[in-house]
């Protein structure tokens, strides 16, 4: 059975800072889509991933541009770190013109290639053979880009999901699965729905190693990632990492979440992947309370901005409904 290593990391200061940055980015711009949704301003359907940043920073920060990511309906904060501009993304939860998808989709599902992100389908586990199909293109090439997958653990029990992993196992193929366990697929805790503790222990049944890990911890997250990128890129194939998460809001804004008990949320709050990395990189010295005041004031302007932008755009037009379509 492969296993994967521990990679040791070393991170400048400036790239922990970005990491930060990156993490209070992804919380502001769903924490301000939450908002929008209760004001009737954005169109779609909105999913947030708070609570759950660290697995996006940690997983995505440090990915080449021609690498792919293949993100869900949860995963807007992934979006923006491999490099859609903020103002663009917003439009695209507006759907308007200037979004990604010019305001074709219900904004979920757009994908902008030129920046290595795959659209997903509503369909859960879609997104997966898609992930070992790219991942067999840059295998073929003999280019060493990989593709990193996101999904729920609820949609490791779908089909899709065993036949991506099989086939990357067995072609060895540069692809990192993430599995983001939230403890819940919409109303279902995770013991109704798989008799194991661990999405990780799938990936040996399929002959690559799979870890499960604290997704709650960026630096953590970004380990367990550096070892399964050494891994893709070195043609030893793929790996599961699985993050044990949780997410704060109901499985979309309009789910109230009654599911779930008081005190299991408050316990979940009380391992904010946010105050735990500012804690550590007070104690590094890397981080300043002044510092900090100026990046949230950043992140408020950029999400300001954003909405402003987004707001501003134009509606898409009837007449161009039906261009871009490929028969
Ligand atoms: C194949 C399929 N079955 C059911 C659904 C309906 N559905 C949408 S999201 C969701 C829960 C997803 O849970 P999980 O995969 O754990 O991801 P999470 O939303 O918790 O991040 C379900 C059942 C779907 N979209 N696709």
């Amino acid at each position: 059975m492969a296993t994967i290593k521990r990679t040791k990391f070393k991170l400048a200061p400036e790239q922990l800072l970005e990491m930060f940055y990156w993490l209070k980015l992804a919380r502001a711009f769903d924490e301000r889509l939450s908002v929008l949704v209760r004001q009737g301003r954005v169109r779609s359907g909105v999913y947030t991933g708070i609570g759950q940043e660290a697995i996006i920073v940690g997983t995505g920060f440090g990915l080449r541009r021609e690498d792919y990511i293949c993100p869900l309906h949860r995963d807007l904060g992934a979006f923006l770190l491999k490099g859609v501009e903020p103002r663009a993304m917003m439009a695209q939860m507006f759907g308007k013109e200037t979004g990604l998808s010019k305001g074709r989709d219900s904004a979920l599902h757009s994908g902008v290639p030129d920046l290595g992100i795959f659209g997903s389908t509503s369909m859960l586990g879609s997104n997966l053979p898609v992930a070992a199909g790219l991942a067999l293109t840059f295998k073929m090439e003999q280019a060493d880009h990989i593709v990193v997958a996101y999904f729920g653990e609820g949609a490791s029990n779908v089909g899709d999901f065993h036949e991506a992993l099989n086939l990357a196992g067995v072609q060895r193929l540069p692809v990192i699965f993430v599995c983001e366990n939230n403890q819940y697929a919409y109303s279902v805790p995770v013991e109704k729905s798989m008799a194991i503790d661990d999405v990780a222990d799938r990936a040996e049944g399929y002959g690559f190693p799979g870890v499960a890990i604290n997704g709650n911890d960026v630096l953590a997250v970004y380990q367990a990632t550096q070892g399964a990128v050494a891994r893709a890129r070195g043609g030893q194939g793929p790996t599961l990492i699985e993050c044990k998460t949780y997410r704060w809001h109901g499985h979309s804004e309009h789910d109230k979440a009654f599911y779930r008990s008081d005190e299991e949320l408050a316990m979940w709050k009380s391992r904010d992947p946010i105050p735990t990395f500012t804690t550590y990189l007070k104690g590094r010295q890397v981080l300043t309370d002044d510092k900090i005041a100026e990046i949230e004031a950043t992140v408020k302007a950029t999400i300001d901005d954003a909405v402003e932008f987004a707001a501003a755009s134009p509606d898409p037009r009837p007449e161009e409904a039906v261009t871009d379509l490929y028969a």
